[in-house]
């Protein structure tokens, strides 16, 4: 225990370090930020994804897509998603049926997420613009009802892309 804590110190040290230079434009430290719990564990894991790019500007419209995928969420399928999409460029547009708050969470055969229309309400519509190499993708939903995730509860399926 008492070694871990130490640790800990000596990375918080090199990052407070890092964060003074000027040799890394545009990164933001989570030093500063005024809230002091949770030193250990949150200082390792933010730094990799650097706070402040924001989600990726869409990549491509609507209009230059190979496909566009109307699908709807609800509770708890996505309906609209068919078995084969021609790439790379997919154009998702969700929109959500409810009556739970739903996404739509697009991830490789690896299980690596490559992007999503995040969590919104019924009535909500949202769109996605990825590029997807042929293969194996998945959509999911991960938002909880009742305690279990919507992918627990079925909200998950498989497509291939051409
Ligand atoms: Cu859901």
């Amino acid at each position: 225990m008492r070694r871990m804590g130490l640790v800990v110190v000596v990375v918080a040290l090199a990052l407070a370090g890092c964060g003074d230079g000027e040799d890394r434009p545009g990164t933001v430290t989570p030093e500063g930020s005024g809230s002091g719990t949770g030193t250990g564990s949150a200082s390792g894991t933010q730094t990799g994804s650097a706070s402040g790019t924001g989600p990726a500007a869409p990549a491509f419209t609507e209009a230059d897509a190979n496909s566009v995928v109307d699908v709807a969420l609800q509770d708890f399928s996505f309906v609209g998603i068919p078995a084969t999409v021609k790439g790379p460029k997919v154009f998702f547009k969700a929109s959500n049926r409810g009556p739970a708050d739903h996404e739509l969470e697009i991830l490789d055969a690896s299980g690596k997420a490559l992007g999503e229309v995040e969590a919104m309400p019924n009535g909500k519509s949202g769109a996605l613009a990825v590029e997807l190499k042929p293969g194996t993708y998945t959509a999911q939903c991960l938002v909880e009802t009742g305690g279990k995730t919507h992918v627990e509860l079925g909200m998950k399926t498989s497509f291939q892309v051409t």
